[in-house]
Order: C-alpha cells, then sequence, then structure tokens
C-alpha cells in the first residue's frame, strides 16, 4: 500500500504549507488556551489528514510507513498538539482494525476514521499496568452476545474528542494470551471519563482517564473476531506507532536547530554574532549530526516496515523500531537541552519556541514505550538470536 510518487510530493508539499502557514503561527494561541482552534480541525480534515493511512479502499489516502514517516517528520516541526488531534485516527486508534479487523469491522469503520467524523483512540495503559501492559486488569466478563467491561484506562490520548476506543480487556487468565482488542463505542452507557490530566507540556493534547462499568460491548465488536489476540494486536500497532514517534522526533529536533541557529545568527555578545563560537557552533553541530543519524535510521527501519506484510510481525523489525525510538526520542532530549543553552537565559522564557519545545519533548522518551522498554525488546530480541 503506498501513494503513487507524484500524489505524494503534492501531498507533502501541501502539509509542509499547511504546517509553516496555519499551525506555526498558531501555537502561540494553542499553548495560551490549551485548545486547538476549531477551524484548523476542520481544515486538516478538508485536506485529508485524518486519513493518511487508511486504505484508499475506505475513503483514505493509503501512505506507506516510509511515506508517513517523512509527513511526521514535518509535523514534528510544529506543537505536537496538532499532530495529536488526528494522530490517533491515523495511528494507534485506528491500526488494530486496519491490521486484525474483520472485513465487517474495516467496512464499518475505517471509512468514518479517514473523514474525521469518527475519532478513535487507544487504550491500553491502566494505573497498575504502564511498562507491564500485559498485566492489566480490565475485565471483559462474557454475557450471551455481549462482554462485560468494567476497569479503568489512564493517559488515553484524545480520549475526550474520542468516539470510539480500541480497548484492550482481559477475557481470559494472566498474561498477554488472555487480552482480547475490543471497539468500543465511547457513547456506551457505562462509560465515564476522568478529569483532564494536567501536564507539563503538550498543551492542547486531551489526555484523561477512562472509566468503565459494567459496559456492554457486542462480541462481534472483537477486532479479529478471535479473543486472546489482543495483546498481539496491541504489539504490532505500537510497533507502527513507535517508528512514527520516532519521526516526529526527528522533525522536533529539525526545528529546534532551526531555532537555535537563528538565534545564533542573531544574538550578539563580545562583539560578534554567538554563532561566531566555537562552542556555540559544537552544539549546533552535534545536534546536526546526531539529527542525521535519527532520521537515516527511521527511514531505514520504514522500508522494511514496507517490504513485511502489513498484518505480520517480524521480530527483527520490532527490534530496529525500538531502536529508532530509543534513539530519536534520546536524540531529541539532547537536541532540545542543547537548543536552550544555545538561547542562553532566553531559553527559558516562554516567548521562545525551544521553551515550549523542551517541555514537549520530554514525553516522547515516555509514551508508546519508555526507552528502557525500548531496551528490553531490543536485549531480548538479541539474546534470543544464535
Ligand atoms: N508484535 C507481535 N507480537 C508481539 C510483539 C510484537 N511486536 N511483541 C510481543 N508479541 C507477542 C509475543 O510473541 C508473545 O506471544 P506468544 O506468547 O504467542 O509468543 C506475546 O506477545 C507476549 O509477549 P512478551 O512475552 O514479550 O510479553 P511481556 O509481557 O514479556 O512484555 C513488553 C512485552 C514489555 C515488550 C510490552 O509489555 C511492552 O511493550 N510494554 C510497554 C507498553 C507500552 O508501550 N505502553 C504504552 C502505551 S500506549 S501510549
Amino acid at each position: 500500500m503506498s501513494l503513487d510518487n507524484e500524489s505524494f510530493e503534492l501531498l507533502l508539499s501541501s502539509v509542509q504549507r499547511f504546517i509553516r502557514e496555519r499551525l506555526v503561527p498558531a501555537e502561540n494561541i494553542l499553548e495560551e488556551t490549551d485548545e486547538v482552534p476549531a477551524d484548523i480541525v476542520e481544515d486538516m480534515k478538508s485536506i485529508g489528514l485524518f486519513g493518511l493511512t487508511v486504505p484508499e479502499e475506505f475513503g483514505g489516502i493509503g501512505l506507506s510507513v516510509s511515506q508517513e514517516v517523512q509527513v511526521n517528520f514535518e509535523l514534528g516541526r510544529t506543537a505536537a498538539a496538532f499532530r495529536s488531534v488526528f494522530g490517533t485516527n491515523i495511528g494507534i486508534g485506528s491500526q488494530g482494525i486496519l491490521m486484525d479487523g474483520t472485513p465487517d469491522q474495516k467496512r464499518e469503520y475505517l471509512p468514518k476514521v479517514a473523514s474525521g467524523e469518527l475519532i478513535m483512540s487507544f487504550a491500553l495503559t491502566e494505573p497498575d499496568a504502564g511498562s507491564d501492559a500485559a498485566a492489566l486488569k480490565t475485565r471483559a466478563e462474557r454475557d450471551g452476545d455481549h462482554y462485560v467491561l468494567n476497569g479503568t484506562k489512564r493517559f488515553i490520548t484524545n480520549a475526550p474528542r474520542a468516539g470510539a476506543f480500541t480497548l484492550m480487556a482481559r477475557t481470559g487468565g494472566p498474561g498477554a494470551a488472555g487480552v482480547s482488542s475490543f471497539i468500543v463505542p465511547a457513547s456506551l452507557p457505562g462509560i465515564k471519563l476522568g478529569k483532564t490530566d494536567k501536564k507539563m507540556g503538550q498543551r492542547g493534547t486531551k489526555t484523561c482517564d477512562v472509566i468503565l462499568e459494567n459496559v456492554r460491548v457486542p462480541a462481534a465488536n472483537i477486532i479479529g473476531g478471535v479473543p486472546g489476540e489482543g495483546f498481539k494486536t496491541a504489539m504490532k500497532v505500537l510497533d507502527r506507532g513507535r517508528l512514527n514517534i520516532s519521526a516526529v522526533s526527528c522533525g522536533m529536533a529539525q526545528r529546534i536547530l532551526d531555532e537555535a541557529t537563528a538565534y545564533a545568527r542573531d544574538r550578539k555578545q563580545f562583539g560578534k554574532a554567538i554563532g561566531e563560537f566555537q562552542l556555540i557552533q559544537a552544539m549546533l553541530a552535534d545536534s546536526q549530526a546526531e539529527l542525521l543519524a535519527g532520521w537515516s535510521l527511521v527511514q531505514e527501519v520504514a522500508k522494511r516496515f514496507d517490504a513485511k506484510p502489513a498484518h505480520l510481525s517480524d521480530p527483527d523489525v520490532s527490534m530496529r523500531v525500538s531502536c529508532a525510538k530509543l534513539f530519536c526520542t534520546e536524540m531529541l532530549g539532547r537536541v532540545a537541552d542543547r537548543g536552550v543553552q544555545v538561547h542562553g537565559g532566553a531559553g527559558y522564557i516562554n516567548e521562545y519556541p525551544v521553551e515550549r519545545f523542551y517541555r514537549d519533548a520530554r514525553l516522547l522518551r515516555l509514551y508508546e514505550g519508555t526507552t528502557q522498554i525500548q531496551q528490553i525488546i531490543i536485549g531480548r530480541e538479541l539474546m534470543r538470536r544464535d
């Protein structure tokens, strides 16, 4: 699945223009109001951002992973909250249906996801199951042709906007084999949302608890129709998600480097632009080198991702995805830190974008699997090999 090169280049340049002309100028409003302006959301729908990864047969654009990472690089250049409006739709919220859904599930949900009519959100994490995702406690008890769900999901991105959740619950015994993925419409009786989390950064991104009390979900809403496969679905979805977080990290690093370079050209101390001092250049140079290394890695892993069947996982590709997530998000942390350093005291003042990017960037090392979880995935795969 991919878009032909010419159409993709057109799409990419319209996304670049949209970011430059509409999103970057709205960053301060976003920061002040903690909301993505409604007219921007409408524009996102009209340029097709909600349907980037949904196949054309279901009304989307059908980007390959190699193309998707390029779009995500561009989106990294502006506030993360903009991407979060549609990011769960094209990413972790809907990919489970795309990868493992039955034909009926795909037909029912994907066209609405692609048009932006339905916002989907991914609900795996719980108060006592973060890194140890297979320990999740949300119960799904069979009752005739329904399951009754009880439990709490935590830090769920886009939950306040969601029309449906891809939600993991326990239909069987302990561990990964007892987990199933459900499509849970947000309108079902018994679903309550907690208060919106107050976060360090990424203002405008909405996360909260999703509380399920005796929520009756049709058995037909188990993704793929077979119980016990939900953990694998979640892991496959996260593989693709993590590569996209890596691409966003590179885009964010690029924006921070651009801001720092521009500042170093303008700011004068000791009688000349600070960018003429080699100690400043060293910080910019380290950031540039690491950014290029990370971005090359992302593109290389994306090609491997595209080379395998989309619904199957490959431990070697998963391992490489974790290398990308580990390297790129940590690289972003260093680039963001240097970006503030180049700005000196100004970098601590929120009039300068680097102050905001520094806070926004911190989350990327945490969500969709911490750096330490990526190390575990890489280490385990290496130990498994002969
Ligand atoms: N693709 C497909 N299947 C996968 C997979 C992948 N990438 N990774 C694991 N699986 C399968 C395994 O093959 C195993 O199946 P079998 O028992 O049939 O062999 C099953 O899933 C369980 O895997 P594993 O034994 O590795 O599970 P663990 O509980 O030991 O740990 C980790 C898995 C730690 C990797 C997982 O819990 C994880 O990624 N945690 C972080 C969660 C996360 O990212 N949260 C963010 C939430 S979204 S913001």
